[in-house]
């Protein structure tokens, strides 16, 4: 992406009562001049001021920020118009005559990147913020804005920049009686700690941001489309005493106990000579398998429970066993299915926090319930794992005294640690990350 050009774009959905329109490049204050009028023009001396004034023949509010005191660290003139397609329409066609082009997805945040206002890190969770679908998911992605992964990237990155240096030094001095740092190899070890616990709070982190798949499977009436109307509160999907009464797949998203999942109610598993039915049935296999956690419906009232729990699935992911309907026997003893399993009432909602509190521990795989500090996306962990795997041998190199494969490996790893933060990064990669951002961003 050209980085020293005009460029602008509509920052909020268009549809709302005002449309906000970002100008940035080095020729910004210019071209808002050209395109807003007001009593005073934007300048140097009303840098962060708003002004009332008119883009063509409408009112118009404009502000300009100065270099490198904005979003992008370019000149910076935004401009408030009003809302709809046709206005925002309109005052983009002047802003294309006055020698803007329109900005690409993310274009924005790749100024601010380029001119060193966000790390790589920080960029991803302006992204992240947009689709964050909780507030702890917003939580963590503001954290992540704030830089709260980016120090504790950087700290790696300076930790092992200076264990090569001295690794190094012992190959520029050999035979000098310098005073050399003799815990290399526990410093080295205490990176990879740091780093594998980098990597397990963010993949607890990950879950939070990315949400859950989350299926709700079983024979036809065991309760599935009435679970998913309670845990939605709403009825979303149609209850009947008829079994088949689900065809297709519903889904729907909610949130619980702060992470967002994405709810799919299928249709009851059983044999049917029903074409129709046994289509839906297809889709419920398709959708148990790209879930990540099934709630396996089974009727608590049923006549033979012990058969009931043995038509699960075990393979499926995540498996939950729910009994259900357990308002209507509330004594009866039910079999172990050697899953976790809960006896519940999607009818009255009781024991719904205790299916929620195994749902918790089958996402966190029952280690922390406590709320992660940093979410790792795939590319951070990737990159950590593959900073994580030089560090033995790094360490072993430096035992057998050879510092050179000790630095040229902790060299590989810094390599990595820094594209996390994209201190070194390929051109294409940045494409790619900044094209998932809407345009305006
Ligand atoms: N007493 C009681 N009835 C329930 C409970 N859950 C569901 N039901 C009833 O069981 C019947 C079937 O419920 P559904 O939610 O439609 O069952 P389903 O698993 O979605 O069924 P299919 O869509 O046919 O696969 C309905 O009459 C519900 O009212 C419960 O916890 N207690
Ligand atoms: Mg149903």
């Amino acid at each position: 992406m050209n980085t020293s050009d005009n460029i602008a774009a509509p920052a909020s959905a268009i549809g709302g009562a005002v449309t906000v329109i970002r100008i940035s490049g080095p020729d910004a204050l210019n071209i808002g001049n050209r395109v807003w009028q007001g009593k005073t023009s934007l300048s140097d001396s009303v840098t962060r001021k708003m002004l009332l004034g008119k883009v063509g023949s409408d009112p118009a509010l404009a502000v300009y920020m100065k270099n490198p005191a904005s979003y992008t660290g370019d000149d910076v003139v935004e401009l408030q118009c009003h809302g709809g397609a046709a206005a925002a329409a309109s005052a983009m066609k002047l802003l294309f005559a006055a020698g803007c082009r329109l900005a690409e997805p993310g274009e924005f945040t790749y100024r601010a990147f380029v001119n060193g206002k966000l790390d790589l890190l920080q960029a991803e969770a302006v992204a992240d913020i947009i689709s964050s679908g909780s507030q702890a998911a917003l939580d963590l992605a503001e954290k992540q804005l704030a830089g709260s992964l980016s120090s504790k990237i950087e700290k790696l990155w300076d930790d092992i920049a200076a264990l090569r240096a001295e690794c190094e030094s012992r190959l520029d001095f050999p035979d000098e009686e310098l005073d050399f740092d003799n815990t290399v190899p526990e410093k080295i070890n205490a990176c990879a700690a740091a780093i594998k616990d980098l990597l397990e709070s963010g993949s607890a982190g990950s879950v939070i941001r990315d949400g859950v798949r989350v299926v709700l499977a079983g024979k036809p009436n065991a309760g599935k489309s009435s679970l998913l109307n309670r845990i939605l509160g709403f009825d979303r999907a149609i209850v009947s005493a008829i079994p088949g009464t689900t065809r297709d797949t519903v889904e729907s998203d909610a949130v619980i106990r702060n992470i967002p999942v994405r709810l799919t109610d299928t249709a009851g598993l059983r044999e049917s000579s029903d074409p129709v039915e046994q289509l839906g049935i297809e889709r419920s296999f398709r959708s148990i398998r790209a879930g990540e956690v099934t709630l396996w419906l089974l009727d608590a009232s049923c006549d033979d429970p012990v058969a009931e729990a043995a038509a699960i699935d075990r393979n499926a992911p995540g498996v939950i066993a729910v009994w259900n309907k357990c308002d209507l026997v509330p004594e009866k003893i039910l079999p172990d299915t050697g899953m976790p399993q809960v006896k519940i009432s999607a009818a009255t909602g009781e024991n719904l926090e205790q299916l929620f509190d195994l749902f918790e521990r089958t996402v966190f795989k029952g280690e922390r319930i406590t709320m992660p500090e940093v979410a790792l996306n795939a590319r951070s962990a990737a990159l950590l794992s593959q900073a994580l795997e030089t560090m033995p041998d790094a360490c072993t190199a430096f035992d057998d005294g050879d510092f050179e494969l000790a630095a040229m490996e902790l060299a590989v790893c810094g390599k990595h640690i820094g594209e996390i933060t994209g201190k070194n990064v390929e051109p294409d990669l940045l494409d790619k990350i900044f094209h998932r951002f809407c345009i305006g961003k």
